[in-house]
């Protein structure tokens, strides 16, 4: 049943909470926010999402079927945040997701700022040996350090770097510094926007593929409510089927969504980070079949 009366029900898509253990996709709402720099509120990102998809049509008319009846998603609750030292609680993530991923589940972690992902890759990684983290992102993320940590939202694609084979698409923006570590290192896989080709991306990408979406990719006309909107970048259906295929042809272990920076009194980039967490899991469980292909290069 749909949980509309009970306004603290945090679940996503309002139903009652399928039991963990029969659930095919984890929701794991991460509202760290600790290291922002331009526009605070990532904290309220998660609750957001979560808040946008009770009112979301869970059936899916591309795929052609009601997801939830037949992936059932359970919505873990909030994760806390530690703030006695970026590298505490990068760590606890670590740990958490690693326990996580011990059960066949297709988790998607909501944040807060990017730069809880460092934990999370750290885990798949464990788990995954060949991983690829294909990262769409409007910032290259590629700082060593920033604000005096190695593990702030400035840096969580350097430190993925160091660990698997990165792929970063969208990218419109980054210091001085990252350019020249770019340079100096050779750094290949970088996908400056608007350039999306999706059968070149594909030739570097392993078998098990983690994705990590910072909104901020996206278009900031249709998506404005992030930390540090940039120019142009993607817009919904380039967008959209470029993640559908990337499921189709790989083995997707895992998703974050993150920098949700919700606006009182618009609602519309809340509803589409609902969307695109939906769409996620439809992807996984059924866009092999489903789906039709539309990606043109
Ligand atoms: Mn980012």
């Amino acid at each position: 049943m749909r949980i509309y009366k009970e306004k603290e029900a945090f679940t996503f898509c309002g139903y009652d909470n399928p039991p963990f253990k029969k659930a095919k996709a984890i929701i794991v709402p991460i509202p760290h926010e600790a290291t922002l720099s331009y526009k605070p509120g990532t904290s309220q990102g998660p609750q957001a999402i979560i808040n946008a998809s009770r009112h979301m049509e869970t059936y899916d008319i591309e795929l052609g079927l009601e997801i939830f009846g037949k992936a059932p998603i359970h919505t873990l609750e909030q994760m806390e945040s530690n703030f006695n030292s970026p590298e505490e609680m990068i760590n606890e993530i670590e740990r958490s997701i690693s326990k996580l991923l011990t059960f066949k589940k297709f988790p998607v972690i909501l944040g807060g700022e990017h730069s809880i992902t460092t934990g999370i890759v750290r885990a798949f990684k464990r788990k995954y040996s060949d991983l690829t983290v294909i990262q769409l992102d409007a910032h290259a993320d590629l700082r060593d350090q920033y604000q005096g940590t190695h593990y702030s939202h400035a840096s969580p694609m350097r430190r993925c770097r160091e660990i698997a084979n990165v792929i970063q698409v969208g990218i419109r923006s980054m210091s001085e510094d990252e350019a020249e570590y770019i340079n100096k290192n050779k750094i290949k896989n970088i996908y400056y926007s608007p350039e999306l080709s999706i059968k070149e991306i594909l030739k570097n990408t392993t078998r098990n593929v983690y994705l990590t979406i910072d909104l901020d990719v996206l278009n900031p006309a249709l998506m404005p409510a992030v930390g540090t909107p940039e120019p142009g970048g993607l817009t919904w259906y380039p967008f959209i089927n470029f993640i559908k295929e990337i499921f189709k042809q790989r083995n997707v272990v895992g998703a974050d969504v993150v920098e949700l920076s919700p606006i009182p009194g618009i609602v519309a980039p809340d509803f589409m980070a609902a969307v695109i967490v939906y769409k996620l899991i439809g992807y996984k469980f059924f866009g092999k079949m489903n789906a039709k292909s539309t990606a043109k290069n």
